[in-house]
């Protein structure tokens, strides 16, 4: 949703959002028997269509698909299983009024859902699982999500350690922006996101929720995605996670206060609705002091 609710952002909206208060959204669908909340829910099509519809229609600007979960433990899948899953409902989504992501780390995925329409690549590894991805966005001029991660979806959760997990998740984008850059990708086609569950103790995660202002240091839009995520279970005794959407919505404003524009979230309409009682204080607030 950009604070201009009437309308859906443009991409360039999207790529210029830090800094103007506009707020994106991007809602995830993910196709997929094992995801951590939505596992199986939309492997059927026309389950998966009716879902990105109703996101639509919440307010999603963006929305994220994906074929192949990522959560702690989790198999891979392989880039023809994946295109399986997607290819019949790309062609339906990407009719929708919202741009469409493709959440994937494999370049052969990615470039099957741009020619069906996607718009977005979302690469949770950061083109380090796949080469060819820098190559592809840079050859499409495709906007590109860089993701931090630590280590890889199997084993992430193990131990993770740090000692300034702010600073090091910013020296890697700042590392993963540039070689990026070095293939050819735009600097200014480029979203970061700190990775909120990939290879981080509860710990961690508030950190880099309350340490988006440092990351707004590399000049790119900052993505947040905690959507009822398992820190969130831990602080509010929630263990499952379809009852973390209050959680979800104070991650999401504690990260736009900081200025994080982009918020990847399952439930699209409770988010928006409070960002946009955020938007309208911080607003209001902006008025009073120019009187
Ligand atoms: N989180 C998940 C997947 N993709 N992409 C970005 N950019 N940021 C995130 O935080 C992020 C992401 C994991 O959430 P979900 O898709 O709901 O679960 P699963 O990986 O189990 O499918």
């Amino acid at each position: 949703m950009c604070y201009e609710r009437a309308m859906s952002c443009s991409i360039d909206d999207i790529l210029n959002s830090r800094g103007t208060g506009r707020t994106v959204l991007m809602g995830v669908l993910n196709m997929t028997p094992d995801s951590f909340s939505d596992g199986g829910k939309f492997l059927d099509p026309a389950a998966a269509i009716a879902q990105a519809e109703a996101m639509v229609s919440d307010g999603a600007d963006i929305i994220d698909v994906g074929a192949e979960s990522t959560q702690p433990g989790s198999d891979r899948v392989s880039a023809d299983e994946q295109i399986q899953r997607l290819r019949e409902i790309l062609q339906a989504i990407t009719q929708l009024d919202a741009h469409v992501s493709i959440d994937a780390t494999s370049a052969k995925v990615a470039e099957f859902a741009l020619d069906a329409g996607a718009s977005i690549i979302n690469d949770i590894s950061a083109g380090r699982d796949d080469p060819e991805m820098f190559a592809l966005a840079a050859r499409r001029g495709t906007p590109l999500v860089l993701m931090h991660m630590l280590g890889e979806p199997k084993t992430m959760q193990e131990s993770p350690e740090y000692e300034d997990v702010v600073a090091e998740v910013k020296a890697f984008l700042a590392k993963r922006i540039a070689a990026a850059v070095d293939a050819g990708v735009s600097r200014d086609r480029i979203i970061v996101d700190p990775g909120i569950g990939f290879g981080k103790l509860l710990e961690h995660n508030l950190a880099l929720l309350g340490g988006v202002p440092e990351l707004l240091d590399l000049s790119r839009p900052v993505l947040i995605g905690p959507s009822r995520k398992r820190f969130i279970g831990e602080i509010a005794g929630r263990s499952e996670p379809t009852d973390r959407i209050f959680g979800t919505i104070a991650a999401c404003l504690a990260a736009w206060r900081g200025g994080a524009t982009i918020f990847r979230v399952h439930d699209v309409g409770a988010v928006s609705d409070a960002l946009a009682v955020a938007e309208a204080i911080a607003q209001a607030g902006k008025h009073v002091e120019t009187a």
